[in-house]
């Protein structure tokens, strides 16, 4: 996939249906298609007239905020985060989850928070209590230690300068249609289709 400016919308690695029950299609089509196509293209039509970022990647453009024009800041913070997020968000989902922790990642979830139980409840209570749009996270800071944290709107955690491992959208987009406002039982039914695998290859890479 094309790197820089113009951005495309990153293909899903399986169909929109694959999730279900827990991910429901129309939720699915309604959110790649609509919501995540609209960032990418919002993002594009703020840098079309800035063609001195046009070489820039992403994670460029998102780590240096403050030097891009004051006009095209907040535009490229929502909708250039809502790209990344998004990017992120659906490439580690899967029909196929192991329902738990593999790897180095899983010694060293049960070592940070005791257990994998209580992580999910730690990381759960960061979905909840994301007051009104945002996300939760699982990062390696800098310390090389695991953190749960949450950002509003579509920030990215710790203007990326932390090792991203897994995101949870808990904007009402993510789950209004198939949950209404049931955001603890849609947490819940993401923990079944988290590619732990592909998480603990960004863990160990
Ligand atoms: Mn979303």
């Amino acid at each position: 996939m094309k790197k820089t400016y113009p951005f495309e919308l990153q293909k899903l690695s399986y169909e929109y249906n694959a999730l279900e029950p827990y991910f429901d299609e129309a939720t699915m089509i309604l959110h790649h298609q609509k919501h995540h196509q609209t960032y990418v293209n919002n993002l594009n039509a703020a840098l079309e007239a800035h063609s001195q970022f046009h070489n820039h990647t992403l994670e460029d453009l998102l780590k240096n905020l403050n030097t891009l024009p004051a006009e095209i800041q907040n535009a490229v913070r929502n909708n250039g985060g809502g790209v990344f997020n998004h990017n992120l968000f659906f490439d580690l989902l899967t029909a196929n989850s192991t329902k738990k922790p593999v790897g180095e990642l899983a010694v060293a979830i049960d070592k940070k928070f005791g257990s994998f139980e209580k992580f999910k409840e730690l990381f759960k209570k960061a979905g909840l209590g994301r007051f009104g749009s945002g996300w939760a996270w699982l990062v390696l800071d800098k310390n090389n230690e695991l953190q749960i944290v949450s950002t509003p709107n579509q920030d990215v955690p710790e203007n990326l300068d932390v090792k991203i491992l897994l995101g949870l959208d808990v904007w009402e987009h993510a789950y209004y249609l198939k949950y209404q406002n049931r955001r603890a039982e849609f947490i819940d039914n993401f923990f079944e289709i988290i590619d732990w695998n592909k998480v603990n290859e960004l863990f160990i890479k």
